[in-house]
């Protein structure tokens, strides 16, 4: 047993893991920034692994307890739109907890139903952003300024998985940037110190010396 982490987590890296989800090797951030490590999410791609997912984000979910106060989910296109999705399936089945669900799309539409947001109308009410991964903030900031431009009050968001990486002009992480801007909560099913904890307890000194490296460039400690 890795330290520090819930069984769940630990269960989530396995599963990230044995998806091909969570790689090693060297990759290209959105950010420029160059990792040795990378999670696609877009590559959790059956109905088991859907489901799975859908359960990982509840948990983290209800694990926040009453830090996280919503009643509808939204999913920024396009990763977002499925997790989104299968958190609000799964909050409903697995939690008896029926909220409504929001996504976007990235064109504008100048027919039919119109606007960019498609599914519960969010003006007022308060909203969880469901995303993947969160490096230096910028997708989950463009999420932030779509759900405000709809009248939406953003309530948290919850990711797959933090990398603790700083977000630029600060010493403090994106997600505490995005914490202390907006005066939200950020829940991750699980952030770099349990992938590091993974590591720690798989024997692996080479690849944990690089992502060592990686943290001491970009990351923060706690
Ligand atoms: P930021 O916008 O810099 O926070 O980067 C987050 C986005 O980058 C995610 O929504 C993904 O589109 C992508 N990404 C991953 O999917 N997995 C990673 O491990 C790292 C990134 C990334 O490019 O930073």
């Amino acid at each position: 047993q890795a330290e520090g982490m819930a069984p769940y987590q630990k269960d989530f890296i396995d599963f990230a893991l044995s998806q091909n989800v969570l790689r090693f090797g060297s990759f290209t951030l959105k950010s420029g920034r160059q990792s040795p490590y990378f999670f696609n999410a877009g590559l959790f791609s059956t109905g088991q692994a859907l489901a799975k997912l859908g359960r990982f984000y509840a948990q983290a979910i209800v694990d926040a307890g009453d830090k996280l106060d919503f009643t509808v989910v939204f999913g920024p296109a396009y990763k977002g739109i499925p997790l989104g999705a299968a958190v609000a399936h799964t909050l409903y089945e697995g939690h008896g907890s029926d909220v409504e669900y929001t996504y976007n799309r990235k064109e504008k539409k100048d027919h039919g139903e119109g606007g960019l947001l498609v599914g519960a109308d969010v003006k007022g009410k308060r909203v969880l952003i469901v995303d993947d991964v969160i490096t230096a903030g910028t997708a989950i900031r463009e999420a932030m300024d779509m759900l405000t431009a709809a009248g939406a009050v953003p309530a948290g968001v919850v990711i797959a998985l933090d990398r603790m990486e700083k977000g630029g002009g600060s010493e403090l992480s994106a997600v505490q940037q995005v914490e202390k801007e907006f005066g939200i909560p950020v829940v991750s099913v699980v952030c770099l110190t349990h992938i590091a904890s993974y590591l720690t307890a798989g024997q692996d000194p080479a690849l944990l010396q690089a992502i060592t490296e990686y943290r001491d460039k970009y990351g923060v400690q706690a």
